[in-house]
């Protein structure tokens, strides 16, 4: 079995402290961020998706692979920040109301962070009046809103809303992405951006801070 499919394969059985160990060894060897986070833990993760999805596997199951696959993002973190770049911009970055989601919105925040943005993270569960109040105390110049749930991507709107009612709507980019979220969603709610992965977020808010 190749060290890819290792880490995958580690990672849906939950063993986070073997998933570290082969995360380590495969910076060692010289595999780039994107592949070990593509190739190996993505790839582990979208599997557990789709057992969750058939009932294979229950919610406990896939806390422990979540967790597996924070502790082996955990180690590319510093190999996608680039060291001493000057900040780009500030960004506030959270999951919408109701939803618990947070790995993706870790990963766009990761990718941000190594394009040098300041990124503040309000965590998961964020209402809409707490992410525009976020935007109007940082001064951010990026509202990022991640969303896992078809039930919740609705809040999305809220917060372009909220942030409307804030005064500062002409003052921030307004991104929105998650697995159910697409393009012309964002478009129907008024926001700014839509990215599907985290490279791509982290592109875009580049691409927003240079236009800016
Ligand atoms: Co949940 N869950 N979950 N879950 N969960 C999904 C999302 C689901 C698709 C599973 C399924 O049925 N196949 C389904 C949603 C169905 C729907 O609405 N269409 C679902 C459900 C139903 C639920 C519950 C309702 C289950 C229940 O209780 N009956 C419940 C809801 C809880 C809540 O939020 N209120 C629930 C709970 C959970 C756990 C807590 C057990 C756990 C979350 C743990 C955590 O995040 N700390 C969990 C997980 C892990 C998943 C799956 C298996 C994996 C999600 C994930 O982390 N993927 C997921 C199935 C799946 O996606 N295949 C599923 C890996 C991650 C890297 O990808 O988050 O898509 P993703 O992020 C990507 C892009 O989307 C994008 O970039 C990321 C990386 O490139 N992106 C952005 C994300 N945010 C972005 C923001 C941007 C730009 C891009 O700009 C701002």
């Amino acid at each position: 079995m190749g060290l890819f499919e290792d880490i995958a394969e580690n990672l849906q059985k939950g063993k986070a402290n073997v998933v570290k160990e082969l995360v380590q060894k495969a910076i060692d060897e010289g595999n780039s961020a994107k592949d070990i986070l593509e190739k190996g833990l993505m790839s582990g993760m979208n599997v557990i998706g789709v057992k969750f999805k058939n009932n294979e596997i229950f919610i406990p199951e896939v806390l422990i692979a979540a967790r597996a696959m924070n502790a082996g993002a955990a180690l590319l973190k510093p190999l996608l920040v680039s060291a001493g770049v000057k900040a780009k911009g500030k960004v506030v970055i959270g999951t919408v109301k109701g939803d618990l989601h947070d790995i993706g919105k870790n990963l766009v925040k990761m990718m941000m962070e190594g394009k040098g943005f300041d990124v503040v993270d309000l965590g998961v569960d964020v209402s809409a009046d707490k992410f525009a109040q976020a935007a109007v105390d940082q001064k951010a110049d990026i509202v990022a809103c991640s969303a896992l749930l078809t039930t919740t991507m609705v809040e999305m709107k809220g917060v372009v809303a909220a942030v409307s009612k804030a005064g500062i709507r002409d003052k921030v980019t307004i991104m929105v992405g998650g697995a159910p979220v697409t393009d012309s969603y964002c478009k129907s709610i008024g926001a700014d951006l839509y990215a599907p992965d985290a490279a791509s977020a982290a592109d875009a808010a580049m691409a927003a801070a240079v236009g800016s």
